[in-house]
């Protein structure tokens, strides 16, 4: 492999077959700051920018910036923010290399840099994919105002942590500097998500001053956004390959699927990119696309991930092949559907057939391992909120509650038939705590929803929890294949 880097200085010689930026990236501007610049963002937002970069709208770089680690900032930083976006099937794989963020920035290690790109009167965009655990809710949605970091940003306001933090100070500067605020789009995978950040930042700005808060909130637009693509984490082979058929070594490409989507409510009263025209859907409800993607795309994901775990399958598309996981998704799926807007003109049959050609694309290689990582701040917006609307209307649920089970089951097999941090939950330390105590299925369940706030002080909580305990004994006795069989689904894998 060459150790030569890509760069603004060796982008120009690649191959013809690579995409390149076809604009003049000294002449943009930033306008947007992306907290959590990750593969997803690099593979999802960052790839929309660049079609406005190269249409002629110079005016919204990015400005990426990591809320924890340097690994992003230390291998993308001698590219000049180059990275190459790798769109892979069975077709085979297109490279491109795109050019729309012009800077990084890591939080821990300077959060002035931070505050300074966000009060930027350029800025007049934020958007957000840190992950659903780093919105800091308690059980049961709320503020967790007891988490180490929350209490350590309202204690040292100019120096934050959390992205709580770095908004509440920049909007207060932004105030004070009489600047217009940005506007907060949200795009990680939570119900909501816009109404659900701003919820939650009003109430963090209350705890410093409630000034700030009833700025925030009447002032600050929050669009909800939908954004879908399926991108999975990078491996050495990826590096290298990539970096051979470059030229160049290219240290942090990212992979992914040909599909994209990206729908968002159309609320900035800053100004925005003209998306429309480079595929985004513009809309006034993101309500209805939202709640289809977490519920069908997510929620089966998941579901794939534990019973594919469970079942000895590395990637989502070996797991998806299996007859047994495949009917259970299909069953799934229909439970599922009857909980979305029925009135949306949403078309579920063609979008799970998309899903299905979509899971089963082999050349991505998405991990199980990746998709089961914080499975307690997953599930209640993927499973557990069809399975209690499912109760509302008095109907049972029990494929929605056998994937509750399946994740209680891979947590369970953790350091036994699967490696020990095989993947992570935020709750890993005390849903160890209840595991070793050895409770009776059903205490240990009830305990499990307590400890995730699942169908928290709700009149259906007793139901779901019932049948969460008969799954998991299936799991804990004969694993997916006598909890499926008990479904009436042969031949799944023991
Ligand atoms: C996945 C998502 O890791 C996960 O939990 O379900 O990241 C999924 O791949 C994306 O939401 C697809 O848009």
């Amino acid at each position: 492999m060459t150790s030569r880097r890509l760069s603004n200085s060796t982008w120009q010689a690649l191959p013809a077959s690579v995409a390149v930026p076809s604009y003049d990236r000294t002449r943009v501007a930033p306008g947007i700051v992306h907290l959590g610049v990750g593969a997803f963002h690099r593979a999802h937002q960052a790839v929309y920018v660049d079609d406005c970069l190269a249409a002629g709208e110079a005016d919204w770089g990015i400005v990426g910036v990591s809320l924890r680690s340097a690994d992003t900032r230390d291998a993308l930083a001698p590219q000049d923010g180059l990275y190459t976006l790798a769109v892979r099937d069975s077709g085979g794989e297109s490279l491109r290399v795109v050019g729309s963020i012009l800077s990084l920035l890591v939080a821990p290690e300077n959060p002035s840099a931070v505050l300074a790109a966000l009060t930027d009167p350029r800025t007049r965009i934020v958007t957000l994919t840190i992950t659903e655990k780093a919105y800091l809710r308690a059980a049961g949605g709320d503020l967790d105002a007891a988490h180490p970091d929350i209490v350590h940003d309202l204690a040292n306001p100019q120096m934050p942590k959390t992205a709580h933090g770095f908004l509440a100070e920049s909007l207060a500067r932004r105030r004070i500097a009489d600047s217009q605020p940005f506007t907060v789009l949200c795009c990680d995978n939570l119900p909501a998500n816009g109404a659900t950040l701003h919820r939650l930042l009003v109430e963090f700005a209350a705890l410093r001053e409630p000034g700030l808060a009833s700025h925030i909130a009447d002032t600050v637009a929050f669009p909800s956004s939908m954004v879908d693509r399926i991108v999975p984490a990078t491996t050495d082979a990826d590096r290298t390959r990539i970096s051979d058929q470059l030229g160049v070594e290219d240290a942090w490409p990212v992979m992914t699927e040909p599909f994209r989507q990206w729908v968002i409510e159309d609320d900035f009263p800053a100004g925005r990119p003209s998306w429309e025209k480079f595929g985004v859907t513009m809309v006034g409800d993101v309500g209805p696309f939202e709640d289809m993607k977490l519920r069908l795309l997510n929620g089966s994901h998941s579901a794939i991930a534990y019973l594919g775990l469970l079942s000895g399958h590395a990637t989502v598309d070996r797991a998806f092949a299996d007859p047994a996981i495949r009917q259970f998704v299909d069953q799934l799926w229909a439970e599922a559907i009857p909980t979305l807007p029925q009135d949306a003109g949403l078309d579920t049959a063609d979008y799970t057939a998309q899903l299905a050609r979509r899971f089963s694309n082999t050349a991505l290689a998405h991990r199980t391992a990746q998709i089961a990582n914080d499975g307690s701040q997953k599930l209640p917006q993927r499973i557990l909120a069809s399975a209690i609307e499912r109760a509302e209307a008095g109907l049972l649920s029990e494929h929605l509650t056998l994937v509750i089970a399946a994740w209680i089951a891979a947590c369970e097999a953790r350091g036994k038939t699967l490696p020990e941090n095989h993947f992570t939950d935020p709750l890993d330390v005390p849903l160890a705590v209840l595991f070793s105590r050895n409770l009776p299925t059903d205490e240990l369940v009830a305990a499990v929803f307590d400890l995730a706030g699942f169908a928290k002080d709700h009149a259906e909580r007793q139901p779901l929890i019932e049948s969460v305990a008969t799954h998991l004994v299936h799991f804990r006795q004969g694993g997916p294949a006598l909890a499926l069989a008990a479904l009436g689904i042969p031949g799944a894998r023991p």
